[in-house]
């Protein structure tokens, strides 16, 4: 029965798409929420969206959840000689004023062991916690490439 609640309630989020594909909360703005359509048998993929922090004081995210993953943690690129390699981070960081973007080939939210396979055109809900900001739930479209940015990193 919990089980049911809890599949229709991820449903239902699912359908509920908004226009403007922006958030905000406090002085935070979340700007396209997104992940990139990969294989069905792709057990992790990413989030990446921008965060804009129009207040005085610094934020930072800690962290994020989602339904569809069994983990997601938060995750960066770092130069290791001639590879990037991934490496966790425990937050991230957004200036007063100023933006932390999490695009391909930097900051992104890792989503392991994936629960549905991610198909353009869906959307999935992630909850992301901040710092001073608090908890907020915003919706990731799933999309074949990147919204407006050619260049792809490594
Ligand atoms: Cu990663």
């Amino acid at each position: 029965m919990l089980r049911n609640l809890f599949a229709s309630a991820v449903l239902l989020s699912l359908s509920t798409l908004s226009l403007a594909h922006e958030y905000k909360t406090g002085d935070l703005m979340i700007d396209h929420p997104w992940a990139r359509e990969l294989p069905p048998t792709s057990p992790t993929s990413a989030a990446f969206f921008i965060l804009h922090n129009h207040g005085d004081q610094e934020d930072r995210l800690l962290g994020a959840s989602t339904p569809i993953a069994g983990k997601a943690e938060l995750h960066t690129h770092v130069h290791m000689g001639e590879v990037m390699r991934m490496q966790k981070i425990d937050s991230a960081a957004i200036p007063p004023h100023g933006m932390t973007e999490f695009v391909p080939g930097g900051n992104h939210v890792m989503l392991f062991d994936l629960k549905q396979p991610l198909k353009a055109g869906d959307s999935f809900p992630l909850t992301l916690e901040f710092e001073k900001a608090g908890k907020l739930e915003v919706q990731v479209k799933v999309e074949t490439a990147p919204p407006g940015h050619e260049h792809q990193g490594h």
